[in-house]
């Protein structure tokens, strides 16, 4: 059962996209596995499971990456049901959310 919802978040400590996600899995009681990434020394992890960007946040959930703090946000969202929502249910909302949270990220 452990070793089912086994969850390691590989991040930079001073990094906003690291700390969205970190608080998305605070939000939401889930038990991590934290690994500090060096940005001019990152280990063989990131380009294990991140090869195309080689960028931080990198969630590994059960051994499967996920990469992109707003795709993991989503993800944790749709995956652990425990904790307040993050996303709306409603598709109107959740895509207006989406548009302001891709809009703050590319600003
Ligand atoms: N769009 C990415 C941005 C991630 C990002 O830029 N991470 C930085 C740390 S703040 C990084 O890993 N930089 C290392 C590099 O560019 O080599 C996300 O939202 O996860």
């Amino acid at each position: 059962m452990e070793k089912q919802n086994k969850v390691l978040l590989l991040g930079i400590w001073a990094s906003p996209y690291t700390k969205r996600v970190e608080l998305a899995l605070k939000l939401k009681g889930i038990s991590y596995e934290y690994v500090e990434e060096y940005m001019f020394n990152k280990s063989p992890l990131v380009f294990k499971y991140n090869p195309i960007h080689q960028r931080l946040p990198i969630l590994v959930h059960n051994g499967n990456p996920i990469v992109e703090s707003l795709v993991i946000i989503e993800y944790i969202d749709e995956t652990w049901k425990n904790g307040p929502p993050i996303l709306p249910a409603d598709l109107y909302k959740k895509s207006q959310f989406r548009f302001w949270a891709t809009f703050i990220h590319q600003s």
